[in-house]
């Protein structure tokens, strides 16, 4: 069919043709026709290939498509990740002719009713150019995915009579230069489309001005119709465009208090949630209502691992809910304006929202010299079309009292372009702040921004007034989530609890989007690749606190703990509790404490704590107990006293725990008879005891892997060590077996001497090991592994109940658990090294006891063995055995961030050294 559609709009520079100007989203009397549901859908493979009957489209032989939706989770085509790259080469504003195009084709009849109103078609937002045709005409084009567009259909349309839609998408378009943002690319109109009836009697542009100083709110309403506000709460009733002052409580992340208000005009009603709150910079601090914020916060993308970014209501609720229960008390929107009804619930719910607009060009680099391009936001050619979706952002999320910052963008490197968009931001509204963290210089931003900068780094920042201009410093991004990990959290908060200026920072990131598929018959979370992308960036697409599913990892449950609100520690004859809120005292809260006796609880009951007042610090008496006893433990725990609209009474908000016993080390039994049957390296027969080996590697975690840690482990033979028996025999008094375990073709090796005696019901072992030779400075862990026959039941005395390393063992408390092998295990989305528990006392695995004497050591327990860990790709790929792989560490190395950040601290790395573990076997 030969191609009679215009389709140039496609690699245009500009935003749009006949697009409305930018409008606040408002909550309004004005009908509106959702165009929800089902459309009639077409999906050429090229733009040479798509049709040109738009005017006139015969659907009878169409699929039909859900909106909102994507065509790759649809049916159509399918997803691609790459995170800097761009999937199509760089040659703006040209794309690829082979460019996925997707119409959709609607009818809906024009209620009657609409006579005298203007008909607005309404896009919430498409992914990433789209052009629009009603009853057989073009009416325009538009682009900007996570924003939205409005065309006047006015002229076209007739009230009563039926209004056929076309709507044209575009995969690729040159707006995609500009979306260059680290997810997959998935296409069509995933966000709601309506039609709206727009009277001319009723505002359409409505802007709420809510401050607040001392008690006192004082609120100004613009609009762009005439009308009288109203706020009953406040005996409020003043026309638009007057301002006004009253006696108000205060809007907060912490405690949002809204009040609701309406704009009364002739034509309709505008519904209002004010909060009033005053974002202010002074002498290096962000404040809000004069209050220092430290933002405890996440990067969120939208995702659903069935739906991509076409969320729905209860999605971003879930969200909210998620965040709020941990603690968490800031979003940065990366890097896209989010759905209106997510910063809603942020309104709602208690959340300081950096809203970032959509904008992304990393794969440019950030400061290209010729014969490179230019980066868009050095380019001229798309000033325009960056400044309308910096205005389109603001414009549509200004009434939102969550939103305390803008973001320009993520990754452009610097340009004019920027400078441009911030000029724009300013001029429609000058009262907050604006982000952008490549501004490396602090040339024109309002908060120094920085991503995954170490702690040291960020001291310097916080120690130096002189720098950046003495601005707010914040890190946009830190703590990478990517698989096991971010480890080394404590040390953010230390910093940001010592510098005023340092006001903490967002994590990378929410969620891990991992796509629900099936692989080979089994379901799996697939990353990039899993659809045959032929460039793409693996698995970097899952670095998120919480799994596809939404259920927490370990490094939730370790943020939850860093970022508590209330700091509970040993103190002075009792337990020191800190309040570490920005507004709230401690009156919702209740206290209880447990004490435990290895694990077992002995007393427990209420705590009386007087209010404590934010950044106080009480010390409060614990009830006297029996201290002799060994293990004695007693943890304090801060709840909610009632319910709030994001929890129930009881939740959890803080805790702390506290040895009462004064350790004392074990003496190590003295010798007795050689075990029965112990056969060294080959195989020792304690129960059913087999190939207990040294043990120096981990399936590499992504935190080895990025940044080559893991290559060069492998460098040095690591992960393929052989062991040889070099003496075993009976000597004083036990059996002693002496090995070395080495790595092909090196030199160095580790020594060990096993010796194996016999007690009452079992046997205890005794290894020391002693490095010789070349070798490697850092291990990955050391320790020694041995199969059981399959296992059902772990019970352990030591921390839990989640995995814990030694850079994230901060949720971790010290307890007793039980729990089966599936559940010991951590189902990253790319397996890797997983369900360590450090400081293990002491662990029953179905009839054999394992017991520390002396050092602790970290116990780990799987169906499979590590090697099988490390080759599998995806979590469904571990099929369990009949046999149990048991790991008993002296130490293991941290696991960090370094997968994009500092690499781990020489503190969290376990040097290669003499070491020893002293376990006694016995059958329970
Ligand atoms: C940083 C990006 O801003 C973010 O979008 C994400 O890609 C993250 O990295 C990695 O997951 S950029 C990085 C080069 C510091």
């Amino acid at each position: 069919m030969p191609v009679t559609h215009d389709h140039s709009y496609v690699e245009d520079f500009a935003p749009g043709a006949n697009v409305l100007p930018p409008r606040a989203w408002l909550d309004d009397d004005s009908a509106k026709l959702p165009l929800t549901g089902e459309w009639s859908f077409r999906l050429s493979p090229s733009v040479a290939d798509a049709p040109g009957d738009l005017k006139d489209p015969d659907t009878s032989g169409w699929d039909t498509i859900t909106v909102p939706g994507h065509w790759q989770l649809s049916g159509y085509g399918a997803p691609a990740y790459t995170n800097v790259v761009y999937p199509f080469p760089l040659e703006p504003p040209y794309v690829p002719t082979d460019n996925p195009t997707g119409d959709y084709v609607r009818t809906v009849t024009i209620p009657a009713d609409w006579a005298g109103s203007r008909v607005v078609l309404r896009f919430e937002g498409v992914d990433s150019r789209f052009a629009v045709h009603v009853n057989g005409e073009f009416v325009g084009w538009s682009s900007g995915s996570r924003l939205p567009s409005e065309f006047d259909l006015t002229d076209l349309v007739a009230p009563g009579k039926e209004a056929r839609i076309a709507v044209r998408v575009h995969q690729w378009s040159a707006g995609s230069y500009v979306e260059d943002q680290d997810m997959w690319w998935l296409s069509g109109i995933f966000r709601e489309v309506n039609l709206v009836a727009l009277k001319p009697t009723a505002p359409t542009d409505v802007f709420v001005h809510a401050s607040y100083d001392l008690g006192t709110g004082t609120l100004k309403v613009d609009s762009d119709v005439a009308g009288t506000v109203v706020v009953p709460e406040l005996d409020l009733e003043i026309p638009t465009g007057v301002e006004v002052t009253a006696t108000v409580e205060p809007w907060s992340a912490e405690s949002p208090r809204l009040y609701d208000g309406v704009v009364r005009t002739e034509g309709g009603d505008v519904r209002l949630r004010i909060g009033f709150r005053t974002v202010e910079i002074a002498d290096g601090v962000l404040t809000v209502n004069g209050n220092r914020v430290l933002f405890n916060g996440v990067n969120r993308h939208e995702f659903h691992p069935d739906r991509g970014r076409a969320l729905t209501e209860q999605d971003m609720l879930d969200d909210v809910l998620i965040m709020k229960r941990a603690g968490i008390n800031a979003v940065r929107t990366s890097h896209y304006p989010p759905h209106p009804h997510f910063l809603s619930l942020c309104d709602e719910y208690g959340l300081y929202v950096i809203d970032e607009c959509d904008l992304e060009t990393h794969g440019f680099g950030y400061e290209p010299e010729p014969p490179k391009l230019p980066n868009p936001v050095m380019d001229e050619r798309f000033r325009d079309d960056l400044v309308e979706r910096m205005r389109r952002m603001v414009q549509r999320d200004k009434n939102h009292a969550s939103i305390i910052i803008w973001s320009l963008g993520n990754e452009c490197g610097m340009g004019d372009n920027l400078k441009a968009m911030y000029d724009a931001a300013k001029e429609i509204d000058s009262s907050r702040p604006v982000h952008y963290e490549r501004d490396t210089e602090a040339e024109f931003v309002d908060i120094y921004s920085r991503m995954y900068t170490d702690p040291a780094g960020c001291a310097e920042i916080g120690a130096g007034p002189e720098l950046y201009r003495n601005l707010p410093f914040i890190l946009c991004e830190y703590g990478h989530a990517m698989g096991n990990g971010p480890g080394g959290l404590l040390d953010y908060r230390e910093v940001f609890d010592k510098y005023p200026r340092c006001q903490g920072g967002f994590i990378w990131e929410f969620i891990d989007h991992g796509i629900r598929t099936t692989i080979d018959g089994r379901e799996v979370y697939a990353y990039g690749g899993d659809f045959g992308e032929t460039i793409h960036d693996g698995n970097f697409v899952c670095d998120g606190l919480l799994f596809p599913d939404r259920t927490p990892s370990p490094g939730m449950l370790e943020y939850i703990k860093v970022i508590e609100p209330l700091r509970i520690v040993a103190g002075d004859n009792g337990v020191s509790i800190t309040n570490r809120y920005e507004v709230l005292d401690t009156e919702h809260l209740t206290f209880a404490y447990v004490v435990e006796v290895e694990g077992t609880q002995v007393a427990s009951g209420e705590l009386s704590v007087p209010v404590i007042a934010p950044g106080e610090t009480v010390t409060v008496e614990l009830p006297a107990v029996d201290a002799s006893r060994p293990e004695t433990w007693v943890t304090v725990t801060a709840s909610l006293a009632a319910g709030t609209s994001w929890a129930e009474a009881g939740h959890r908000i803080a805790w702390g725990q506290i040895r009462l016993d004064s350790p004392v080390s074990v003496d190590l039994p003295a010798g007795g008879a050689p075990a029965d049957g112990v056969a060294g390296v080959d195989g020792i027969s304690v129960g059913a005891v087999k190939n207990a080996r040294l043990d120096v590697w981990r399936a590499p975690i992504d935190n080895d892997t990025n940044p080559g840690v893991a290559a060069a482990w492998r460098e040095e033979g690591l992960h393929r060590v052989q062991h040889r028996i070099v003496s075993q025999g009976e000597r004083d008094g036990a059996w002693e077996v002496v090995t070395r375990t080495a790595p092909p073709q090196l030199q160095w090796g580790l020594v060990s001497t096993w010796r194996w005696t016999a007690v009452d019901g079992g046997v205890v072992l005794d290894l020391s090991v002693v490095p010789e030779g070349t070798f490697p400075e850092v291990l990955p862990r050391l320790g020694i592994t041995f199969e059981l026959p399959k296992v059902s039941q772990v019970e352990w005395f030591g921390t839990g109940p989640n995995e814990a390393y030694v850079d994230t063992r901060e949720a971790a408390a010290v307890g007793r658990y039980s729990a089966t092998v599936a559940e010991l295990q951590t189902p990253y989305v790319r397996p890797q090294e997983n369900g360590h528990r450090i400081d293990t006392r002491w662990a029953t695995l179905d009839g054999l006891r394992i017991e520390a004497l002396g050092t602790l050591f970290g116990l780990t327990v799987r169906d499979w063995t590590t090697q099988a860990l490390e080759t599998a790709t995806h979590a469904a790929d571990l099929v369990p055995g009949d046999t149990t792989h048991v790991t008993l560490d002296i130490a293991q190395t941290g696991v960090g961030t370094a997968a994009c950040g500092p690499a781990l601290p020489d503190r969290d790395k376990l040097k290669t050294a003499p070491a020893k573990l002293s376990v006694r076997f016995t059958s329970n």
